[in-house]
């Protein structure tokens, strides 16, 4: 058993943090998200807690990102990162909810449960070597109260932490894989923020070479920490006189926190299918939004008709697959990289389409989450994720790095094209997805194909499509399989659904769970807008059918 005296400065540690009466705390999407004032501290609290067992058990730093990300100012959350920058270990997702619900006078003792069982074999290594955590959050006005909730935790164990304050979810991602692998051959750059600008600015200027990028990409940050972060890189980008872009920053106000992806981001543009009001683009600007912690991002433009066009997480994927695949056939290496995408059940059916009938690449289809998205791309030497949302990055096997960076190019289109694969490893932060990355990336590629946003948009077709939310009763009920595009409860609904479906022409719909939202979100799309937003509405009517609250005289 461990020493009463860590025990008690758990107990007390926490004592300032209690679970308000009657809350239920559960582990979602991306960790655990909820209003930052309904007890999020002691969420957190405990999320500190199983962070030094982890690090312990891994013997690797780890990072805890507090941050809600797409939603609204007044929540919160917290993510942990594992040591190669990837999202917790789903089989210790368990752990973290069991110790989240732990009431304050029994955490020390569950401590010690979680202790014994997690690190039973090497207990006693493990229970002297040090644990190290590093940690960053974004510009919510809750950020600071709940990293003081998780220092009194990390303090309590004894933990050694680094706390690198504002930082881009990314970006944290960035600094836990650089830190668990320097000294390595798989060093990953400098652990600094200076290194993660320098890392991005030298790839862009190395894969900038011999192309230029027409026009300005004007870039929405969400009023996140995004904002200043970008501003920051900027001051190592080549500016487009000397060969390398113009950005201009719209929406970086972060010194009210009550404005953060409020009419403007990422989830709003993608979900209401228009630009954000504050936008003043002319027609066919290249525009784009990013979320309130930079780890996603979607391009739209409007066209001299005045119509707004989104090209979402699919296009970038698409883009970047197509690049990809150019690449490596110049660099003569088609045979050697299997490259594939991995969408969710949200991708629109033209961009799978495409992808297995015109770039004949093979798509994988997981549930939503990064982390269900990122092991799937890791099977392949070049795996694409992208989530529709604007969620995504590409994965580069060490077995393709080793093959990129050691070929020796036979003439100088070879060379050329090895030396744009190489660069495009750098570029992309392959630890999980990064806005500002993923936009550096699709700029060059469309500098490459001389594109313009109408260009990329002509590829394919989109099929017309709507996304609702719907608020129920119980989301709980709701549950999924097939990579979430049937439903298994609440009984009957599925078959419903189905019978919908079968009424509209290319006509496909779903329901699900948010993991990070409490409500069940329906997907639907159709041969025409106006058949995918009644299938939508249908869809929902369905959902909110089977999510009523129970008649409380008993009857149904
Ligand atoms: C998080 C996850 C994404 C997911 C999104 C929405 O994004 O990291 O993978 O697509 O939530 O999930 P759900 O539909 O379950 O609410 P973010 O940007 O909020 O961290």
């Amino acid at each position: 058993s461990l020493d009463p005296t860590l025990l008690e400065a758990i107990n007390s540690g926490i004592r300032p943090y209690p679970i308000p009466s009657g809350r239920v705390y559960g582990y979602g999407t991306a960790g655990f998200r909820m209003k930052a004032n309904l007890g999020l501290d002691h969420v957190v609290y405990t999320v500190g807690l199983l962070a030094a067992i982890r690090s312990k058990k891994r013997n690797a730093t780890i990072g805890i990102m507090i941050t809600a990300s797409h939603n609204p100012a007044e929540d919160n959350g917290v993510k942990l990162v594992d040591p190669m920058g990837d999202m917790l270990e789903q089989s210790w997702e368990g752990y973290a909810t069991v110790l989240a619900n732990t009431a304050n006078e029994d955490m020390g003792k569950a401590y010690e449960t979680l202790v014994n069982e997690i690190l039973v074999d090497e207990i006693r290594q493990l229970q002297d070597r040090p644990a190290n955590i590093v940690i960053g959050r974004d510009t919510r006005a809750s950020g600071p109260t709940l990293v003081k909730a998780l220092k009194a935790a990390l303090d309590a164990v004894g933990a050694k932490y680094t706390d690198y304050g504002y930082l881009t979810t990314p970006q944290l991602h960035y600094m836990v894989r650089c830190i668990n692998t320097q000294n390595t051959p798989y060093a990953f750059g400098e652990a600094t923020e200076e290194g993660y600008y320098k890392k991005m600015a030298t790839a862009f200027k190395t894969i900038m070479h011999g192309r230029s990028i027409k026009g300005h990409v004007v870039i929405d940050c969400a009023n996140g920490v995004g904002g200043p972060k970008l501003q920051e890189l900027l001051k190592y980008l080549p500016t487009s006189k000397e060969g390398g872009i113009d950005i201009k920053v719209l929406n970086d106000d972060v010194l009210r926190p009550e404005v953060l992806n409020l009419d403007c981001g990422a989830d709003f543009v993608k979900t209401r299918q228009k630009a954000p009001p504050g936008s003043k683009a002319t027609p066919n600007e290249r525009c784009c939004s990013l979320d309130g912690d930079a780890d996603r991002v979607v391009y739209y433009f409007t066209d001299s008709n005045g119509v707004f066009h989104l090209l979402d997480g699919d296009r970038i994927a698409t883009l970047g697959a197509v690049f990809l695949a150019e690449m490596a056939e110049k660099a003569g290496l088609s045979d050697k990289l299997k490259i594939g995408l991995v969408q969710t059940a949200y991708a629109n059916g033209a961009s799978t389409e495409y992808v297995e009938k015109v770039l004949k690449l093979p798509v994988v289809v997981t549930p939503t989450g990064v982390k269900h998205l990122h092991h799937a791309a890791a099977r392949f030497d070049i795996g694409v994720y992208f989530e529709a949302n604007g969620h995504g990055t590409i994965l580069f096997s060490d077995n393709a790095t080793k093959i990129i960076r050691e070929t020796q190019p036979k003439n100088p289109g070879q060379k050329h094209a090895l030396d744009s694969l190489s660069a495009s490893i750098d570029l992309i932060n392959q630890t999980v997805g990064d806005a500002i990355s993923d936009i550096l990336f699709a700029e060059v590629v469309l500098a490459h194909k001389g594109w313009t946003p109408e260009n990329w948009l002509n590829t394919y077709i989109d099929l017309p499509n709507r996304l609702v939310r719907v608020e129920v009763h119980d989301r709980g009920l709701f549950k999924t399989e097939d990579a979430e595009r049937k439903l298994v409860s609440p009984k009957g609904a599925q078959e419903e659904i189905n019978r919908l479906v079968s009424n509209y022409t290319k006509g496909r719909s779903f329901a699900r769970a948010s993991g990070t939202e409490d409500a069940v979100r329906v997907y639907a799309e159709a041969y025409s807008k106006h058949e995918a937003e009644a299938l939508a509405k249908h869809v929902a009517d369905v959902v909110k059918k089977y999510g009523a609250a129970p008649d409380p005289r008993g009857q149904s």
